[in-house]
C-alpha cells in the first residue's frame, strides 16, 4: 500500500499542509488506498527536504505534483477525462498559482501575524520535550520570515498580502460560480489542489482576517463542506 509521509493532522484538517492535503485528497477521490504516516520527524527522512513524499514498494517519490503524477499513470486515473485539453492546460496553471502564490499568503498568515502565530506554535511543537519546544518553534519561524523575504511575497505590506489574497479567492469564486466542481460535476485533479488551499483559510480551526476573507465567499465555503462531506 501506497505510504504517505506527512505532518498529521491539525487544526481540524487532514493535514496543515496543503501540499500534503492535495495528495491526501488526490488518493480519497481516485479512490487509491493509502496509508497516513504522521510525523513531523518525517521532514529528516524527506528526499527533498519538504513533505510530502510518498513510498510505494522500493520506488519514492517527493513532491506533490511529481507525486499525483506518478499515481495518476500508476493507477490510470481517468479524473481528468472530461476536461478539455484547454481546461487542462487552465487546470495545471491555476494550480501553479495556488503552489506558488497563495501559499506564500498562507505561510504569512499563519507564521508571521501574531494573532495566529500562538494556535501555530501550540499545533506542530506544543508536544515536544523541554527545552526543544521552546527553541524549534523560534527557529522555525525565522527560517518561514527569511524564506517569505527571499521569495519576495514577504517584502509586501499586510495590505497588500491581504488584496493578493483576496484577489485569489475572488477568482476561484468566479470561476467555481455555481458549479459543483471547478470543471463541473464530478471532481478533476485541480479540485484536489483548490481544495487543498481553500479548505487550509476555510475549514480550519484558525480565526485570522485570512480565514474571514475566505470564508465570505459563500461557494468557496459550500465547495469546501461538499469535499469534506464526501471524503472526510
Ligand atoms: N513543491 C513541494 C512543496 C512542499 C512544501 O513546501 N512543503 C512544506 C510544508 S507546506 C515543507 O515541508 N516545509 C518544511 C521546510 O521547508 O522545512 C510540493 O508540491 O510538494
Amino acid at each position: 500500500m501506497i505510504k504517505l509521509y506527512s505532518f498529521g493532522p491539525g487544526f481540524g484538517v487532514a493535514d496543515p499542509s496543503p501540499f500534503v492535503l492535495k495528495v491526501d485528497c488526490y488518493m480519497r477521490m481516485a479512490g487509491i488506498e493509502f496509508e497516513a504516516i504522521p510525523d513531523v520527524g518525517n521532514l529528516r527522512k524527506a528526499p527533498k527536504g519538504k513533505l510530502p513524499f510518498i513510498i510505494d514498494g522500493d520506488i519514492t517519490v517527493a513532491d506533490s505534483q511529481f507525486i499525483i503524477s506518478y499515481l495518476q499513470q500508476k493507477f490510470a486515473v481517468g479524473m481528468d477525462s472530461h476536461l478539455s485539453d484547454e481546461q487542462k492546460g487552465i487546470a495545471y496553471l491555476i494550480s501553479k498559482s495556488l503552489d506558488e502564490n497563495l501559499y506564500w499568503c498562507l505561510v504569512y498568515s499563519r507564521w508571521v501575524k501574531d494573532d495566529t502565530w500562538p494556535a501555530i506554535k501550540e499545533a506542530l511543537f506544543g508536544s515536544m520535550p523541554l527545552p526543544l519546544k521552546h527553541l524549534i518553534p523560534v527557529l522555525a519561524r525565522k527560517s518561514a520570515i527569511s524564506a517569505l523575504n527571499k521569495q519576495g511575497l514577504g517584502k509586501h505590506s499586510e495590505a497588500e498580502i491581504k488584496l493578493i489574497t483576496q484577489q485569489t479567492f475572488q477568482s476561484l469564486s468566479d470561476i467555481l460560480g455555481d458549479k459543483t466542481y471547478f470543471f463541473g460535476g464530478s471532481p478533476s485533479t485541480f479540485d484536489a489542489t483548490a481544495y487543498a488551499f481553500l479548505s487550509q483559510f476555510i475549514s480550519v480551526s484558525l480565526n485570522n482576517p485570512f480565514n474571514e476573507l475566505a470564508r465570505s465567499y459563500p461557494n468557496l465555503v459550500a465547495y469546501c463542506n461538499n469535499i469534506r462531506a464526501l471524503y472526510y
